[in-house]
């Protein structure tokens, strides 16, 4: 297991300053040409499998599924900032937005690295992020949108306030996820290519330019199953992207686990194959956003699946999605006593793999 560190790039006085997201730029490419992956598990520290910090302001984050297990935190920590838009006290996940930044903060200080998704509600009908009921969602939030202003003025406030209190900590932020498929009211059937575009470069002209953050890393992060063209038909522009991302799940059908694993990996391959190509191309970082077999069948899936299926990439960092404290068959890392813990242990001592080494 390689170790995470921050690298400094500090310059003379004739160089301009570097911002909070250009050292994690550096970070992350440092890794990747070392050819090192680092591991992330989203909802690390807030809980886990049948637990959940509850007394955040007096608990010090020190409980974690993978660290029981491997005796390392993850070196990524992902949260989810749904219902950060309408003001919510907690996210769709029940996470208190106090426990996430303290979370955020806490992590970052132990030397990790941060990522934020973002599952916002569904402005036109107050649906969920899943709520496909209408085609004229993004359209109603663009410019000349009838809810633009509530868009700019509460929305994309909230939010900003939210990662202006992170006291300029570098994270990943990767809006508007998953955008090919149309699952999400920002899929690719409920908007155009354009009004796709126009949402994630308004998004970032708000909070780079409006609110002068300069701690984001942008990540694009489509679904998986796509061509390079659907790909990039939605692709923002170099100008608005740090990051590359996929989501690319194992699903177990009717011919079993064996092909399950055989299918995932070679889908991955596939879809990393021409992202490589992308990110080299625009000089960008690349990664595997999420990723996972939920319940973890598989008691090999970590060292005989993933780690081979990635190997041959630069992939700067994987997350497996999150270990949900009240559904017992919702988790993608291995927790104390689970079955499959020794081979993610194993996955955890790999050379190229980095967990937070403290
Ligand atoms: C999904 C599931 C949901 C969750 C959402 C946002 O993949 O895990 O239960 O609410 O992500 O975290």
């Amino acid at each position: 297991m390689a170790a995470i560190g921050l690298v400094s790039c500090g310059g003379g006085n004739d160089k301009p300053m570097e911002t909070p997201k250009d050292q994690l730029v550096h970070t992350l490419f440092s890794h990747v040409e070392k050819g090192e992956i680092l591991y992330g598990h989203q909802d690390d520290l807030s809980y886990g499998h049948a637990w959940k910090v509850e007394d955040w302001e007096n608990d010090d984050l020190t409980r974690s599924d993978v660290k029981a297990v491997t005796g390392k935190y993850p070196a990524i920590v992902g949260f989810d900032l749904g219902g950060i838009e309408m003001g919510d006290k907690a996210n769709l996940d029940s996470v208190d937005f106090g426990l996430m930044r303290k979370a955020v903060l806490t992590h970052a200080k132990r030397g990790g690295i941060v990522t934020f998704s973002w599952h916002p509600r569904n402005p036109l009908t107050g649906g969920d992020a899943w709520d496909v009921s209408s085609d004229q969602v993004v359209k109603s939030i663009l410019e000349g949108g009838e809810l633009h202003e509530v868009f700019m003025d509460k929305w994309l406030r909230n939010l900003g306030d939210f990662l202006e209190s992170l006291e300029g900590t570098p994270v990943i932020f990767r809006p508007w996820h998953e955008n090919v498929g149309s699952w999400f009211w920002w899929g690719g059937k409920l908007c155009t290519e354009q009004q796709y575009k126009e949402l994630y470069r308004t998004t970032w002209t708000y909070l780079v330019k409006a609110r002068g953050l300069t701690n984001l890393l942008w990540c694009y992060s489509p679904n998986s199953n796509i061509s390079v063209e659907e790909y990039m038909g939605r692709y923002p522009g170099d100008e608005f992207v740090d990051m590359l991302g996929l989501d690319h799940y194992e699903y177990v059908g009717e011919d079993g686990l064996e092909e399950a694993g055989v299918r995932f990996a070679e889908e991955l391959k596939r879809s990393l194959t021409y992202i490589n190509r992308v990110a080299t191309e625009h000089h960008k970082l690349m990664c595997l956003s999420e990723t996972g077999l939920e319940s973890l069948p598989d008691p090999d899936w970590w060292t005989k699946v993933l780690h081979p299926a990635l190997t041959d990439f630069p992939v700067a960092y994987v997350l497996t999605w999150r270990n949900a404290h009240d559904k017992p068959d919702h988790f993608y890392a291995p927790w104390e006593g689970f079955a499959n813990a020794s081979d993610f242990e194993a996955f955890s001592s790999l050379d190229d793999i980095v967990f937070l080494n403290l």
